[in-house]
């Protein structure tokens, strides 16, 4: 099956994400970047009120409702609005406003019951991988083999989300690049992203800017690495993802267009 290709612009309305705390805090200057997203070509515009940056601290539920719903409410019809949250009532009232798409970084291990209220919206959800929590993820994380591991645990929580109701082809996995994983953890997870496709679901992945990419190229600040995402993003794409969640959706569009055509499948 040939999935389309989509663009996951992220809107971050947090003061302290790791590339663009504060850019977007602001609800005026999250709507405007949401639709200037959505106009550069994010078919999904993934809405975030929590930083889950290595070492963030939780924020409490009723903060993060007030950060996200507005903004989901201001861009209803701009694009597939998801909501990046691993609280219930954060999804609940995210859906409520419009959202279609819950992002979720536990793959429902915080909020077992989202599975069901996925389920009975309909809606769709990403499923993603982290070993351990944000405030304690890098500290040495360690695999037998981080594929294989990272394989079984999202086939499990697969499991587990069409047992609740959720279709199948609602569901995407995604390995989760730098939650709980060293340089040569996410450098194998991309070499080998096509284990994770084969499992049959939408793959989803999420390397923007992060710090690996500054590692490996030297740039300390993240809006200088759009190229190094860029390099992900064509090489995911060849090993199966199809949605890719990034902070650059002008970039990522024009190399999508280009490697797309390439490999003779369309385009964003
Ligand atoms: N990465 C981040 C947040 N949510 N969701 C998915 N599905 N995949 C990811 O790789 C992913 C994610 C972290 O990036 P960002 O939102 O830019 O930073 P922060 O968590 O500091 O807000």
């Amino acid at each position: 099956m040939t999935r389309p290709l989509r663009i996951m612009g992220v809107l971050n309305v947090t003061p302290d994400s790791f590339s663009d705390g504060g850019e977007w805090f602001d609800y005026e200057a999250a709507v405007a970047h949401g639709r200037e997203l959505a106009a550069q070509g994010a078919a999904i515009l993934d809405v975030g009120g929590e930083s889950t940056r290595p070492g963030a601290e939780p924020v409490a539920e009723a903060e993060e409702l007030r950060r996200v719903i507005p903004v989901i409410e201001a861009l209803e019809g701009e694009a597939t609005l998801s909501v990046d949250t691993s609280k219930l009532a954060v999804a609940r009232a995210a859906l409520d406003a419009g959202a279609t798409f819950v992002n979720d970084v536990t793959a429902f291990r915080a909020a077992p019951e989202m599975a069901g209220l996925v389920a009975e919206r309909g809606c769709e959800c990403c499923l993603m991988h982290m070993l351990g929590e944000p405030r304690t993820m890098q500290d040495d994380p360690r695999y037998d083999d981080v594929v294989d591991d990272v394989k079984a645990f999202l086939s499990e929580r697969a499991a587990f989300a069409t047992a609740e109701g959720i279709a199948a082809e609602r569901i995407a996995l995604d390995p989760g690049i730098g939650f709980g994983k060293t340089l040569e953890h996410n450098l194998e997870l991309l070499r080998r992203l096509d284990e994770i496709a084969a499992l049959g679901f939408e793959v989803v992945i999420g390397a923007s800017r992060k710090s690996f990419l500054g590692r490996l190229t030297g740039r300390e600040d993240p809006h200088q690495r759009v190229a190094a995402t860029l390099a992900t993003t064509v090489l995911a794409l060849e090993r199966g993802a199809t949605v890719f969640r990034v902070h650059d959706v002008a970039e990522t569009a024009d190399a999508l267009k280009v490697a797309a055509a390439t490999l003779r499948r369309d385009g964003p």
